[in-house]
């Protein structure tokens, strides 16, 4: 049995409890402290033995203070796989800090998981625990838990370094998205001081605006507020997106080619007019190009690269779904730039075939608008890359894009540092030095490049701000840690020179 305590709160342990590690203490009963698995003060929790199978760490002294959580643990449950989750109880309420899903039975899993919170209830501790489907019957094992407390506000930006948005003020907008953390406090703070322009990440597109049954109203009031706190602030807002194969409600591509033809339409004309001269560029079109293009592909024809697996769009009308939409948005406001975006044109072929999709679409639309007019405005190379990425190839898929003669904007920018798309908890970042190092590299080398082409880009687009909120997270690809602190990344895109040999 351990009764040593090496953090500050254990002396406001509950005495009642017998044993701690860390400051960690389980449930009366429930438990013992073994060596097992070659590893000594191994916290065992019975799950036959009580239905409150629980370790606990208390924080009675915080009650009413604003702190950040970290907790760190090795864990191992017995039996079956299934789920262990660290929750905070506060007498009142039980927010989560994270959990590990599903985890296989009889293996070490890392645990680490973090919270900002001010509790107000009558008592205050975190606990890790197996509840799942009302009952806590699992055995599991606890090794090492830690707890580490920031105190006040962790949200430390630095709003002295000079702004992305003056030192590219020649050259192209600078922008970054935004969700409803960012419309106050801190982080509205860094958003304003850097970026001129926003992308709400998620509430403008069709399964936030469009009612979820067909027919029921259209849901405007959180999109609403975040474009008049932008407008109102001076930060120009990129609308994100009209038509894609996801985060669409089905019903919206449910039924015959002129019934989706017509409700299409109509989700553009009601979008699009309801925003209208608050929100200049809408990306109308997302992620319609096919990804493992061949050069074969290509030579077949734009049509045949077409995404065509689980795209109902495409089940319902077919390629031209891509021309339609930008014809009814063209129809519904003429006065607005109407953008084609993909990801993944650092892949040459892929932005060959954008290329000669945009190409076909403008130059029948020029024929009959006698020359004057495209119709797709502007294309949008959403850029989510890691730190290997090949400069050479984005130079390349960049000059076929400058070729098309339109706006060209860099709309989704992230360098991660791992090398997939695994979106993490939303509570990582921590990163060794060396990835940093090539992170800032990356973001050296492209900035690099854009800015020896800024007379042909119209706006570089981050796809978040803080690692902690990334929607890859675990890949910590943002220019800021999650307590707002700029990252050397940050530097390299505020000096390439610098970073580069
Ligand atoms: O950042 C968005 C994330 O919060 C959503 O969960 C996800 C769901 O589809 O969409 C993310 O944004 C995507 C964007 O709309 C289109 N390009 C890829 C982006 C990252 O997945």
């Amino acid at each position: 049995m351990l009764f040593s305590c090496f953090l500050q709160s254990c002396s406001e342990l509950d005495k009642t409890k017998k044993d701690n590690i860390n400051g960690f203490y389980a449930d009366d009963g429930a438990y013992e402290i073994i060596n097992y698995d070659g590893r000594s003060d191994v916290i065992k929790v019975d799950g036959a033995k009580t239905s409150w199978a629980v370790v606990m760490y208390s924080l009675a002294k915080y009650k009413g203070k604003m702190i950040t959580i970290e907790l760190t643990a090795e864990v191992k449950r017995e039996g079956s796989a299934g789920n262990l989750l660290w929750q905070i109880n506060d007498g009142q309420n039980y927010p989560l800090i994270t959990s590990l899903n599903n985890a296989v039975a009889g293996v070490w899993h890392q645990m680490k998981g973090r919270i900002v919170i001010t509790p107000s209830g009558n008592d205050f501790f975190v606990y890790l625990t197996n509840w799942e489907n009302n009952a806590e019957n699992t055995t599991y094992y606890v090794y090492n838990p830690t707890v580490n407390i920031i105190e006040g506000n962790p949200l430390i930006p630095d709003l002295s370094l000079l702004p992305l948005k003056s030192v590219y003020e020649n050259h192209f907008l600078m922008g970054n998205i935004i969700d409803t953390t960012y419309l106050s406090g801190k982080y509205f703070d860094l958003l304003k001081h850097h970026f001129n322009i926003v992308t709400p990440g998620n509430n403008l597109k069709p399964d936030f605006l469009a009612p979820s049954t067909k027919g029921d109203a259209y849901q405007w009031t959180t999109a609403e507020e975040m474009v008049n706190k932008m407008i109102s602030n001076n930060i120009a807002v990129h609308g994100h997106v009209l038509v894609w194969h996801e985060q669409t409600p089905s019903w919206m591509t449910v039924g015959t080619r002129t019934e989706v033809e017509t409700t299409m339409k109509n989700y553009i004309a009601e979008v699009l007019t309801h925003f209208q001269g608050r929100v200049n560029s809408w990306d109308v079109v997302n992620e319609a190009i096919k990804d493992g293009l061949s050069s074969s592909d290509i030579a077949s024809g734009w049509k045949n690269c077409v995404r065509t697996s689980a795209n109902p769009w495409y089940d319902a009308l077919g390629a031209d779904y891509i021309e339609l939409a930008f014809r009814a948005a063209r129809e519904a406001d003429p006065n607005i730039n109407l953008y084609y975006n993909d990801y993944g044109l650092e892949n040459t072929n892929k932005a060959e075939a954008v290329r000669i999709m945009i190409k076909d679409i403008n130059d029948r639309y020029k024929n009959e608008t006698s020359g004057t007019r495209n119709l797709i405005d502007g294309v949008g190379s959403q850029a989510h890359v890691n730190i290997s990425l090949n400069i050479n190839n984005v130079r390349e898929s960049l000059n076929k894009l400058f070729s098309l003669g339109i706006e060209v904007s860099i709309t989704e920018l992230d360098v991660s540092t791992i090398n997939n798309y695994d979106p993490g908890s939303g509570r990582d970042s921590v990163i060794s030095e060396a990835n940093e190092n090539a992170q800032a590299k990356v973001y050296a080398e492209l900035f690099k490049l854009y800015i020896e082409n800024a007379s042909q880009i119209t706006r570089v687009t981050f796809w978040g701000m803080d690692d902690g909120n990334s929607w890859l997270s675990v890949g910590n690809p943002c220019l800021f840690d999650w307590r707002l602190t700029a990252k050397r990344a940050f530097f390299a895109v505020s000096n390439p020179d610098n970073f580069l040999p």
